[in-house]
């Protein structure tokens, strides 16, 4: 009889605040000078401090970037603040490969995820520890924090989603989620 090998684990997530350590953990920052024409009121933006973090992403990459069948693992922290009336929010994407789905789950604090189908019909879902959000294929998605702590939710994804910004870029989101009277209001933009 052989003995197998038998080691630590590769990773790790430490579960207070989901930050992940080991092997192929790359991590990103987005600052508010980096999110041009991401808010309604870019007055407002050009007006804060440019070196303000809005939020950061670590996530682990096992394979390459668009090999089929892997799968992604990540953890988003988006800091509490607001742009005008409007919550700190991710860049939103749909997916280049757009039939990938993906789930995010909520860890800390108070967020909304919007939601955008390709007919640019707009819906949101509460974010706060232990939701869970299925995101089907073909949906643009993004996270605002609508609360007064950081907002830290995870994610996992096919390895050969993708990204696709551009379309957000040239055309947002057919909707926007304001403050209004201390609360968040998503507001159709038509
Ligand atoms: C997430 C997002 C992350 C940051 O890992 O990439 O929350 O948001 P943006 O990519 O829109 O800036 C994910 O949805 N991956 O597919
Ligand atoms: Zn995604």
């Amino acid at each position: 009889m052989h003995h197998l090998k038998i080691t630590g684990p590769q990773n790790q997530v430490n579960l207070e605040n989901w930050q992940l350590s080991g092997k192929e953990v790359i991590a990103s920052e987005k600052f508010i000078s980096q999110l041009v024409n991401i808010f309604a009121d870019e007055a407002a933006r050009l007006n804060m401090d440019q070196q303000t973090l809005v939020y950061h992403v670590q996530a682990h990459l096992p394979v390459n970037e668009g090999i089929p069948g892997g799968l992604f693992f990540g953890t988003t922290v988006i800091q509490a603040g607001k742009v005008g009336k409007e919550y700190f929010m991710t860049r939103g994407h749909f997916h280049k490969n757009a039939d990938r789905g993906e789930y995010y789950w909520g860890v800390g604090g108070k967020g909304m995820l919007i939601l955008m189908d390709e007919q640019r019909n707009v819906w949101a879902e509460q974010m706060f520890p232990g939701s869970l959000h299925y995101i089907g294929s073909h949906i643009a998605h993004r996270v605002a924090n609508v609360g007064s702590e950081p907002l830290i939710f995870g994610a996992c994804w096919p390895s050969d989603a993708g990204h696709n910004y551009s379309e957000i870029d040239e055309n947002g989101f057919n909707a926007r989620l304001l403050e209004v009277d201390g609360e968040p209001v998503l507001t159709d933009i038509k």
